[in-house]
């Protein structure tokens, strides 16, 4: 119970990593605000299942539907977590698209969707929560999902790896602007972990060629993700700030 009495923002929590985060906060006592974007998940039952799986370990819980690209989602977010729990001290931006695609023909519009949802995303619905932060006065935490990615290049992902190290960068200078209000900003770097972005990417072959890449001998899962960004968040890393956690299994230090 790291985070009895918190109340959390998480966005994109219908699926994958967002949903597992939405779960072990509240594991950890937060209530939750969870956005999902039902026009991204084909309809709303994603959502619900999040919704149901967040209760269901004892959680308070509140669906809050938008686009996060919208800048009024990071607001409509904020309202939400203040109407039905008085309050914010946690926010995670994960929500995130990846639809691979090469780089020579890459769609204008695709570009600025990625971009869009991605990077103006987290930018904005930082900046919500940072407001109401600093007008309550008692600090917050805020974790970034960014990526590997924003380590390495991806050549099918050229629109998304930008993104990645944007939003890690993100974090860093935000941690200087709200440092004095005693908000923490940090970023959590996931390898590859299995979930809805990358399963039709994550063919067999490539899942067995990650398996003999990742020290630890496995493709990670969403919780293994979300239990870092629960430590991020409580008062354990009460003195971290603008640091990045990479969360790969030893992915990246694997390269000889
Ligand atoms: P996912 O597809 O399972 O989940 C993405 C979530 O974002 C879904 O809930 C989806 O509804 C939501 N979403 C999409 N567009 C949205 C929008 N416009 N507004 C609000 N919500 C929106 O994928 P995931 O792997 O859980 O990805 C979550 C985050 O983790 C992303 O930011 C991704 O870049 C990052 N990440 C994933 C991996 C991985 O290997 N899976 C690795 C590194 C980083
Ligand atoms: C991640 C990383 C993973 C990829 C997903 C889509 O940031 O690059 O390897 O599967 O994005």
């Amino acid at each position: 119970m790291l985070l009895e009495g918190k109340v959390a923002i998480v966005t994109g929590a219908s699926r994958g990593i967002g949903r597992a985060t939405a779960v072990e906060l509240a594991r950890h006592g937060a209530s939750v605000v969870l956005n999902q974007f039902a026009v991204a998940d084909g309809g709303s039952a994603a959502g619900e299942e999040a919704y149901a799986e967040v209760r269901a370990v004892g959680g308070e819980a509140v669906l809050v539907d938008g686009d996060v690209a919208d800048p009024a989602t990071g607001e409509r977010l904020v309202e939400a977590a203040v109407a039905h729990f008085g309050r914010l001290d946690i926010h995670v931006s994960n929500a995130g698209i990846c639809p691979f695609h090469a780089f020579l023909d890459m769609p204008v519009e695709l570009l600025r969707k990625v971009v869009d949802v991605n990077l103006e995303g987290a930018y904005f619905t930082t900046q919500a929560a940072a407001r109401q932060m600093v007008k309550q006065s008692e600090g917050g935490a805020i974790v970034a999902i960014s990526s590997i990615s924003a380590l390495v290049g991806g050549g099918m992902q050229t629109h998304y790896t930008p993104t990645k190290a944007g939003v890690h960068s993100l974090m860093q200078s935000v941690a200087i602007a709200l440092g004095p209000h005693g908000i923490r900003c940090n970023s959590v770097m996931p390898g590859a972990i299995l979930t809805d972005i990358n399963r039709d990417d994550l063919t067999p072959d490539k899942l067995e060629h990650f398996s003999q890449r990742i020290p630890l001998g496995r493709i990670g899962e969403p919780v293994d993700v979300a239990r870092c960004v629960v430590f991020l968040a409580s008062g354990l890393a009460g003195y971290v700030t603008g640091a990045s956690l990479l969360v790969d299994g030893g992915m990246f230090v694997n390269l000889q």
